[in-house]
């Protein structure tokens, strides 16, 4: 069924609910001697390419490559727009490799038509902190299709990290493949009804007109918890020791440090909001929530060319209740002209999502562990781990 899944090492489906195995790596670590020295063979009329993330040129032919052959809904109406920006974030992390921005390019055009990249991250699972890569942006132009490119440009990354000494990876994906380690549910929060049922990301529900549609997502016009301010430099330390608490009642989650909290966390314009409540009695710092920005291009429309959509990303409460700091996350995002607040349902976000007015979407979002085994059967709830 999985012709090329099957040769992994990654959790096979006769091994699902088998609890005789223990968390932990599937193969031992070779010999770094004994990785494969040269790039794995393409067909003959494609060849590798480096990326240089650095290089303005370089991000436009990625974006371009992205804009039109990423990921698209289960009908073809949307299709994810990552930013340049965005992808400059997302790449160029703390320790990242600029080998792991791997490119094909056709020979004789030298028109890049494939790219798969990994970053360098620390992933708690239970009580071992593992390095992984993490392996996002796999995308192969939609005319060089069903030839098992992926498979190559799979091989090759993992030839990349293991020249690393990396021998574990994490990665999502929206289709299945042997086999998640859990299986979690898009939420969505309309922020612009109107909008959203104009080009067709949502519809109007039963008995509703679109006038009581807009009354029923109304949101204040500011925030109403005291002290709730966005996050700056100066904070990483005070989040970073609020986030590490946070995330280690989890199965999956980073292991950030303050240089991760810095780069991930510390706002950036159309790329990552973070807000945080500081007490106003002695200034602590004791909640914090963020989201990402990831708009789509609305595929023929006539009136509408991208839907703007934040993604929430991590949130922690410890005063303030979660569903009151997700409302405040709302109305900056609503205030930002956002037109959807979306979120998937790990962490604790079930406990906001129904209270908040989100309502389920058509997308499923699959997490996997390449090289690693964790008990089988944990919840999106034991989650805590967005990639993005
Ligand atoms: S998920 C986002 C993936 N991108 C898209 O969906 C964009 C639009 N689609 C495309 O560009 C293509 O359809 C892609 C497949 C490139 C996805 N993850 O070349 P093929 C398997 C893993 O003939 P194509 C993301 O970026 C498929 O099951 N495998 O197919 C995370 C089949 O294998 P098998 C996938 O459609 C990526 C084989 O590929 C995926 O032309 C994590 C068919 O190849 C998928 N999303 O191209 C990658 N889709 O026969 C794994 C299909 O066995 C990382 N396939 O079923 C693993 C860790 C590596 C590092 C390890 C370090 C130690
Ligand atoms: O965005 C998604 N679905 C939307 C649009 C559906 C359009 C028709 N297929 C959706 N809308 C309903 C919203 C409604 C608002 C009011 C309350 C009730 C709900 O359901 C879906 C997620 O649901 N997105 C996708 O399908 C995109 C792909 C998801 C897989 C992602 C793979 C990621 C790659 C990893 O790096």
């Amino acid at each position: 069924r999985h012709k090329f899944w099957e040769t992994q090492p990654v959790g096979q489906y006769k091994d699902v609910g088998d609890f005789t195995l223990a968390d932990g790596p599937i193969e031992p670590p070779t010999p770094l001697s004994d990785v494969k020295q040269e790039p794995y063979n393409l067909p003959t009329a494609y060849e590798w390419t480096t990326c240089d993330m650095d290089s303005q040129e370089i991000c436009d032919e990625v974006y371009l490559l992205l804009m039109n052959n990423y990921v698209e809904d289960d009908e073809n109406m949307f299709r994810f727009n990552y930013s340049k920006e965005f992808l400059m974030w997302a790449l160029r992390v703390p320790g990242y490799y600029r080998s792991w921005h791997i490119g094909v390019r056709a020979k004789a055009s030298k028109k890049l038509v494939a790219f798969i990249t990994g970053v360098p991250a620390r992933i708690r699972v239970n009580d071992k902190v593992v390095k992984m890569a993490e392996v996002n942006f796999l995308c192969v132009h939609k005319k060089l299709r069903s030839k098992r490119l992926a498979p190559v440009l799979i091989k090759e990354v993992t030839r990349r990290v293991h020249l690393e000494n990396i021998w574990q990876a994490a990665y999502t994906a929206g289709v299945v493949i042997p086999t998640p380690i859990t299986t979690c549910q898009y939420w969505h929060r309309s922020l612009n009804p109107k909008k959203l049922i104009d080009v067709g990301f949502s519809r109007l529900g039963a008995r509703m007109t679109m006038s009581r549609t807009i009354k029923l997502y109304k949101l204040p016009d500011s925030t109403v918890t005291p002290g709730f301010r966005k996050m700056e430099l100066r904070d990483v330390p005070a989040v970073t020791r609020l986030l590490r608490n946070y995330l280690s009642q989890f199965v999956v989650a980073p292991d950030f440090h303050e240089d991760d909290v810095e780069h991930w966390l510390v706002p950036r314009d159309n790329v990552v909001d973070s807000y945080l409540v500081e007490s106003p009695k002695n200034h602590e710092i004791t909640d914090f929530c963020s989201f990402y920005t990831l708009p789509s291009s609305i595929l023929g429309n006539q009136t509408h060319s991208t839907l703007k959509a934040a993604y929430s990303y991590y949130n922690v409460s410890t005063k303030t209740p979660l569903p009151q700091l997700m409302n405040d996350a709302l109305i900056v995002a609503k205030q930002k002209e956002f037109d959807v607040f979306n979120a998937l349902d790990i962490m604790h976000n079930e406990s906001f999502l129904k209270d908040l007015k989100f309502g389920p979407g058509d997308g499923q979002l699959h997490y996997y562990l390449y090289n690693y085994r964790v008990r089988s059967g944990m919840k999106p709830s034991e989650l805590g781990l967005v990639l993005l």
